[in-house]
C-alpha cells in the first residue's frame, strides 16, 4: 500500500503542493455539487494540472468518481515520503 501511495504522489507531482492543498481544501469544498463524490471536473477546479489519467489512478474502484476514501489518498500521499 505504501509503495502505491508513493508512486501516486510521484505521478501527480504533489510532493510539494499537496501539504498546502490538504490544509486549504477538503472533500466538502471540492465536492461543489454536494453529491458526496468528487468528479474529474470538480477535482480540476482545485488541481488544474490534474489529468484524466491521474484521476483514473485515484479512482481505484473505477466508477468514474472519487469517494471520500479515494480522495483521502490524494491528501495523504506526501506523508509517505
Ligand atoms: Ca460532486
Ligand atoms: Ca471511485
Amino acid at each position: 500500500m505504501k509503495k502505491t501511495v508513493i508512486t501516486l504522489a510521484a505521478l501527480l507531482g504533489l510532493s510539494v503542493a499537496a501539504p498546502a492543498l490538504a490544509q486549504s481544501v477538503d472533500f466538502d469544498t471540492i465536492d461543489a455539487n454536494m453529491d458526496g463524490v468528487v468528479s474529474f471536473e470538480e477535482l480540476q477546479v482545485a488541481l488544474p494540472a490534474i489529468t484524466q489519467e491521474d484521476f483514473d489512478i485515484l479512482d481505484t474502484d473505477g466508477d468514474g468518481v472519487l469517494s471520500r476514501e479515494e480522495f483521502a489518498v490524494l491528501l495523504e500521499a506526501p506523508a509517505a515520503q
